[in-house]
């Protein structure tokens, strides 16, 4: 069952879902994705997905060949053909094989690629203890260079921020923006507790619009938590009373310390915990099952 692929339409088996080497998301990392979750069968917030991928398309002048309807049924078969009912969906669109000149006037077909497959989960020890994270000197792209709201194929500089932390020992980066506030994580946004109130960057800080962070946002105002969105230095993270990270594949994350300072008492918050545990709920339960 598992292991087929959505290549333009067609379901190939994993070993022939290939793309051309002149594709220009290959050559230049011209394309976008997203990256998606199925929990007990049902995909979350697809639509919420849906609805940014075609905005990274829009802004980047990417043609998509199927209506955001159509791609939504395109997901839902492929995750169908591959029977998991807990799994990661890999979006993937680029910009179609080209020449090897920049410009993508010779681009005639966008390529399309559907990836249902096993996830690579996080240990469960990750959410219970928490993990500590670096500020690192690698910038998040700046917004009026390549705006980070675009979920593109370009993510070398997370890359190099990502790696940069793991030569440091640690799992995660927090990423500065060019003026020095927090941004983000690499394949994460970032929010404090501090006095009773949740508060994480404003999108013009040079974010992705992290729809688990819209999320979290929500189910924190729900429970009647004051929730702020504004600009962040290392110090308001150095002196939280609770730090998480928020994804699509981290979840909601506790950050314990940030550049050797120790976050809070040292150990996961009780709104981060009962933030998880709100999360976890509604991963469950949301939406119909596709299978
Ligand atoms: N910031 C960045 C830079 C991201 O790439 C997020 C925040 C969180 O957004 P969502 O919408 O997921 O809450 C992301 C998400 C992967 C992977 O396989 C990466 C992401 C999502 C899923 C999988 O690396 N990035």
């Amino acid at each position: 069952m598992s292991g087929l692929v959505f290549m333009n339409g067609n379901l190939v088996p994993k070993a022939e879902a290939t793309v051309s080497v002149y594709d220009h998301g290959f050559l230049y990392g011209d394309g976008i994705f997203e990256g998606i979750r199925v929990y007990n069968g049902r995909i979350f917030r697809l639509r919420d997905h849906l609805y940014r991928l075609y905005e990274s398309a829009h802004s980047i002048m990417l043609t998509i060949d199927y209506t955001l309807d159509e791609m939504e049924k395109a997901v839902i078969e492929t995750v169908k053909a591959n029977g998991l009912r807990d799994a990661y969906i890999r979006l993937v669109i680029s910009r179609g094989p080209g020449d090897l000149g920049l410009n993508p006037k010779n681009c005639e077909k966008s390529q399309v690629v559907i990836i249902v497959d096993h996830i690579s989960l996080y240990p469960a020890e990750v959410y219970t203890e928490g993990i500590t994270v670096i500020t690192v000197p690698t910038r998040r792209n700046l917004t009026d260079a390549l705006d980070p709201k675009i979920k593109s194929l370009n993510y070398l500089n997370n890359i190099l921020a990502r790696i940069e932390a793991e030569r440091a020992g640690v799992m995660e980066a927090l990423m500065l923006n060019n003026q020095g506030y927090v941004s983000e994580g690499t394949a994460d946004n970032v929010f404090i507790m501090r006095r009773g109130v949740l508060k994480t960057p404003p999108a013009h800080m040079g974010i992705l619009e992290g729809i688990t962070r819209e999320l979290v946002m929500d189910l924190a105002r729900e429970s009647g938590i004051a929730v702020k969105e504004v600009p962040l230095t290392r110090h308001d993270f150095y002196v939280a009373d609770e730090c998480f990270l928020t994804g699509t594949a981290a979840e909601l994350m506790p950050v314990i310390g940030v550049d050797g300072r120790q976050v809070g008492n040292g150990k996961p918050g009780p709104v981060t915990g009962n933030l998880i545990d709100a999360y976890r709920e509604l991963t469950r339960t949301e939406g119909e099952p596709v299978l």
